[in-house]
Parts: C-alpha cells; sequence; structure tokens
C-alpha cells in the first residue's frame, strides 16, 4: 500500500487494515454480520468502499445518453443516488404528465415542432439523447447553481437547478441541427452556454437542397444560461463536435473532424487533417454589437466561416473529438481520434493567430499516445489522461514533457498506461475541468462491457470504472454497469453542491397553480382544500399529510376537463407523497411542500380510486380516495 494512500483524506489506519484483511481473502466475499461485501485488494488500496452510512466526498453528475435522464452518483463509491428525468418521461415522478413538467418540456419548443409534434398526438419529444452534463461556473470552478446539458436527438438544451435537482428549462435551438459539444463560459462566470451544431444542414432548411453540401452550414450557439434564451449563433465551416470554454473568458473551442463539409462516410473522412475552431468572444460581441448579423428564426447568426475575423481555424489531424482546458488556464487538448496524438493549443499563442500568425503557431505539443484518443481528463498536477478507445486504455502523460518533445528534447511525456475494459469513451478526474482540479479519482466511461458481467442478453451493460490517479500507475478500483449511454459525466466535490431538503412553498415551478389558486380564493399556502366548478372545468385542489389526502372523495361529471392540484404539507426531510390515479395513465410525486398539478378530461362513468404511491408511512397502504365521474 502506498504512502498516498496512508495520506489520503478520510482513510484511517483502521480502514486500511480492514482493507487488508479484506485484500487477503483476494476477491472473495467476506461475509461480516448478514452483509456480503465483495473486496479486491486493489478496492482496498483505493478506498472507494465506503462503509453502510458513509457519504461520498463528490457528486457525480452523469449523462444518460439515449435514456434521456441525468443521473446522480456518489464518488468514490460509485452508488447512483438518483435520476434526474430530463428529456425523457418518468413514471415514477410524472416527468412528462404534469402541468409542471408538461410547461417545462414545451415553452421551448419552436413553433413547427408543436406543429409536427401534434400530429403524432405528441405535446412535445418524448425521447433524448443527452451527451454532456456541465455545472455553471464562476471564476473557474463550480458554482452549484446549474446543470446544462444538451439533446443531440432533437436539438435541445436543458438547465437542472442544483438547488431542487429538477429541470426548469428546455429550449430547442433554430437553425442548428442535432446540439452535440455543450460546455458552460468559466470564466468569469456563466455566462454564455456554448452548444455545437453537429450535423451541416441548409442554412435555410426548406426543402429544396438535398445534393449540394456546399449550401450546408454547422452552427454553434451561445445560449445566456441566466434566461435560457439565445444570445447569439455563429455559422462555421466543416462540422462541430466537441467544445470547451478557456479561463479568460476569451475563447470557446470546438473540435470538427469534417472539414471536409462531406455528407458521407468516405467524404466526411477523406482529409488527413481537420480543424478545431476559435471562437473569438470580444470580437462576436462587438459584431453583434455593430449589428454584423443577420436574424434567423428570430437569432443573431453571425458568419464565422472561413475567413471571418471572429474565428480561427487551426489545423489538427485526423477527425478529432474531445476539446479539454487544462486546470491551469494555459492548454486546451483537441484529442485526434483517428490520429493517435492529441493536440495541445497554448491559448495565449491564439491572439497572435487572430493577427494573421500561422494557425498552427499555436501548437505546443502533439504527444502520439496511442490508437484512439477521445477525451482527456486533468489531475491539477500537470499531467493528463487520456482515453484510447481502439487500445482499451487511460494514458497518463506529462503536459510539460509533451512540449519539451515538441521542441526537440529527447524526453518520453508517457507516464503509464493502465488498461481498462473496454473501449472508453470520456473519461473525468475529480474537479478536473474547474481550476480546482485535485487529482484524486478518475472515472473512465467504457462503452463495452463485454464478459465483465452476468450475460442479460443481447443488450449488454457499459462498464463505467473508477481509477485511483494519485500516483504514476493509476489502478482501477471498481467496475460498476450501466444502463444507456453515459457518454459524458463531471465529478463535483460535495462542497459546491447544496440542495434542500424541502421545498420553498414559493418555489417558481408551480407559479402557474399558485396563480390560478388565488384567482379561486384558494390558498395554497394553507393546506386549504375546494372543488371548484367552472363551466365544464373543474379544479380540485388537495392537500396531503401522512398518511392522508384531505379530500377521501370528489365527485365530477362525465366530459369535465379536471385539473387535480396536489399539495403536500408535509415539512419533513424525505416525506414525499404521490398521486396515482388508477385507470387515468396518470402518477406524480409531490415532494414535501411542493404543489404539483395534472389535467385530464373525465370520461370513465364511475367509483376511480387514487392513492398515494410513494412509500410514507405504516399507513401508507390505507392513503386513498375516490373519485366519482357521473354519467353524462
Ligand atoms: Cu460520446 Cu462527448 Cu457525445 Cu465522446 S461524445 S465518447
Ligand atoms: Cu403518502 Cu404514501
Amino acid at each position: 500500500m502506498s504512502k498516498d494512500n496512508h495520506e489520503r483524506e478520510g482513510v484511517s489506519r483502521r480502514d486500511l487494515l480492514a482493507g487488508t484483511a479484506a485484500g487477503a481473502v483476494l476477491a472473495g466475499a467476506v461475509v461480516a454480520g448478514g452483509s456480503t461485501v465483495v473486496a479486491t485488494p486493489a478496492a482496498a488500496a483505493g478506498n472507494s468502499v465506503l462503509k453502510p452510512g458513509e457519504l461520498d466526498e463528490y457528486y457525480g453528475f452523469w449523462s444518460s445518453g439515449q435514456a434521456g435522464e441525468m443521473r446522480i452518483l456518489g464518488i468514490p463509491s460509485m452508488r447512483e443516488l438518483m435520476r434526474v428525468p430530463v428529456f425523457n418521461r418518468c413514471s415514477a415522478t410524472g416527468w412528462g404528465d404534469t402541468n409542471e413538467s408538461k410547461k417545462v418540456l414545451t415553452e421551448g419548443l419552436l413553433p413547427e415542432s408543436k406543429e409536427f409534434l401534434a400530429k403524432r398526438g405528441q405535446e412535445t419529444y418524448h425521447n433524448g439523447d443527452l451527451h454532456h452534463p456541465h455545472m455553471s461556473f464562476t471564476d473557474g470552478t463550480y458554482d452549484g447553481r446549474y446543470l446544462f446539458m444538451n439533446d443531440k436527438a432533437n436539438t435541445r438544451v436543458a438547465r437542472v437547478r442544483c438547488d431542487v435537482m429538477k429541470c426548469d428549462k428546455i429550449i430547442e435551438i433554430p437553425n442548428a441541427s442535432d446540439i452535440h459539444g455543450l460546455r458552460p463560459q468559466k470564466y468569469p462566470r456563466t455566462g454564455y452556454v456554448f452548444a455545437n451544431g453537429e450535423h451541416r444542414i441548409p442554412l435555410v432548411n426548406d426543402g429544396t437542397i438535398l445534393d449540394s453540401p456546399e449550401d450546408y452550414v454547422a452552427i454553434f450557439t451561445a445560449i445566456d444560461g441566466d434566461t435560457m434564451e439565445i444570445a447569439w449563433q455563429v455559422i462555421v465551416d466543416g462540422n462541430l463536435d466537441n467544445v470547451d470554454a478557456d479561463y479568460q473568458g476569451k475563447y470557446a473551442v470546438s473540435s470538427c473532424y469534417n472539414s471536409e463539409n462531406g455528407v458521407s462516410l468516405a467524404d466526411m473522412t477523406e482529409a488527413e487533417m481537420d480543424h478545431a475552431v476559435v471562437f473569438n468572444i470580444a470580437r462576436i460581441e462587438a459584431a453583434v454589437e455593430a449589428g454584423d448579423y443577420q436574424t434567423l428564426n428570430g437569432v443573431k447568426v453571425l458568419d464565422g466561416r472561413k475567413g471571418s475575423e471572429l474565428t480561427a481555424y487551426i489545423p489538427i489531424p485526423n477527425s478529432p473529438h474531445g476539446v479539454n482546458s487544462s486546470p491551469d488556464g494555459k492548454y486546451v487538448m483537441v484529442n485526434g481520434k483517428l490520429s493517435p496524438t492529441v493536440s495541445v493549443i497554448e491559448y495565449d499563442k491564439l491572439e497572435a493567430v487572430f493577427n494573421g500568425a500561422d494557425p498552427r503557431s499555436c501548437i505546443v505539443a502533439e504527444p502520439e499516445l496511442g490508437l484512439g484518443p477521445l477525451h482527456t481528463a486533468f489531475d491539477g498536477k500537470g499531467n493528463a489522461h487520456t482515453t484510447l478507445f481502439l487500445d482499451s486504455q487511460s494514458c497518463k502523460w506529462n503536459i510539460d514533457k509533451a512540449i519539451r518533445k515538441y521542441n526537440g528534447e529527447d524526453v518520453d511525456p508517457i507516464i503509464s498506461k493502465t488498461d481498462v475494459q473496454y473501449q472508453p469513451g470520456h473519461n473525468h478526474s475529480t474537479m478536473g475541468e474547474t481550476k480546482e482540479a485535485d487529482g484524486k479519482w478518475l472515472i473512465s466511461l467504457n462503452k463495452f462491457s463485454k464478459d465483465r458481467f452476468l450475460n442479460v442478453g443481447p443488450l449488454k451493460p457499459e462498464n463505467e470504472q473508477l481509477l485511483d490517479i494519485s500516483t504514476d500507475t493509476p489502478a482501477v478500483v471498481h467496475d460498476g454497469p450501466t444502463f444507456a449511454e453515459p457518454h459524458d459525466c463531471i465529478l463535483v466535490h460535495r462542497s459546491k453542491v447544496n440542495p434542500v431538503n424541502v421545498w420553498d412553498r414559493n418555489d417558481p415551478m408551480w407559479e402557474d397553480a399558485r396563480k390560478q389558486a388565488a384567482a379561486d380564493g384558494v390558498d395554497l399556502e394553507d393546506g386549504h382544500d375546494e372543488v371548484i366548478r367552472d363551466g365544464n372545468k373543474v379544479r380540485v385542489y388537495m392537500y396531503s399529510a401522512a398518511p392522508t389526502f384531505s379530500l377521501e372523495k370528489f365527485t365530477v361529471k362525465q366530459g369535465d376537463e379536471v385539473t387535480l392540484y396536489l399539495t403536500n404539507i408535509d415539512d419533513v426531510d424525505d416525506l414525499t407523497h404521490g398521486f396515482t390515479l388508477g385507470n387515468h395513465g396518470i402518477a406524480f410525486e409531490v415532494g414535501p411542500q411542493a404543489t404539483a398539478s395534472v389535467t385530464f378530461t373525465a370520461d370513465r362513468p364511475g367509483v376511480h380510486w387514487y392513492y398515494c404511491q410513494w412509500f410514507c408511512h405504516a399507513l401508507h397502504m390505507e392513503m386513498r380516495g375516490r373519485m366519482l365521474v357521473e354519467p353524462a
């Protein structure tokens, strides 16, 4: 056991001894007091195993890819703590069904999308492809306000409030196609949220252009993270894959794997060199100020194609993918994917490029690391960890040595390579995309688990592995299967995140309910129930207090449009109730002190039970009531 591990915060000598004892059994199951703990020597060394009741040091915010939700894990234990529905629908919380969630899911849609979806019988998209969750920044580090994330499937960007861990805004991005890379501005604060349109489409995409790809464009979008309105967009040459922002507030850098402007695989991979596009924020803002834009679908769109002074195109080999700024603020790594190299751009050399210097003059290193470099994470000690997709490895390398080598010195920047299982995409280190990168843990998000878990049929889980990166030979200390498909995650020290336990009664989430209640003379704040008839609209206000609903029955008529408002007046931690209305497809969660509502047409004469579906009390089963629908 290394000295580093002894010094690790929170690890007592007793833990280490216990770990050693477990390790002696060698990967066997240690049964103690009825519980089974699988311990391996590696796990003991990295101390990723927490005892029951112990809290993790970091929050992990996880993408879920095509599942469309965000997940919260505890790190280093890798325990899944919560799932936050965003682009998906959720049976447990009613996301996608309550009026409050429908508002979030529909208010940011483009009018033509609403029209299109209505013809499918949908109010909004029911799917999403969430790749990149990132937290808002102040002064180069996480500030615990918001998480932002993209939907590649339906060209949207969402925001999750970190105080309640619920999504409060989703916007659809016009003019662009398929938002992929997404990063918040790091400095001075977020500020902008940068979002890459991955796929090239005709600028005015009205069905008149197909076979002239030269008329297609990709669009870079800056969203105001406070208002979730689009600040501006920039048209680029090539496409846009991943993006990162610098630590000075001057630049955003996006990778492009299709500088060929191709539409087929052969076209897109033809050139040996693609590029990274650097966006000059000050120049773009000045151009917006000067009115140097066109307005398309209500958005200011600037032209940043080659030759524009708003952008710089830096040649990079070959179909680059991940883009990662180093925590010292000096460099940004562009990961070569089809090239075994990572291109290191020095931010301070970009000004010269914008003033006419050779675009490649900003490259200060280009270490050859192995096959399929996709993403790079940092330890805050001058080292980088790059995933090698084809080699199934995580490569630890030293940034300074890579620069010295590029300058002709005979040094090897590669420190070590660790096998991961298998084919890693993103990785992420603790606080690694902030200036407070601490070099403790690294997650490798591996696209294939192959034989590492019990067979569950043709669809296999992926594999997330935790590496202890406190030493020069990082070790895998945890395997964890995962369902579709965490592309990316961030690891945030718990001191940055402070969610509440109980909702504020004045929360904006149910602003509409509050207004309607006021108009109806109902005091939502004060456990007040009432059934109000307004023509054929019926509004049912009730409250819950364990283990009862305040209305044990109410009556409506067939054909009534019923809106049911439920306020949970319990104000105890963890006292969530629910409302499920049988055979109506209605179920939602209502947290302590929250209000939630749902609207439906009563069309099934008879008695229908409603019940609480979140286990809340010894008499939880009895927490129910009846809705009578009288025949018309
Ligand atoms: Cu899968 Cu960030 Cu969408 Cu790389 S992306 S792997
Ligand atoms: Cu209330 Cu279960």
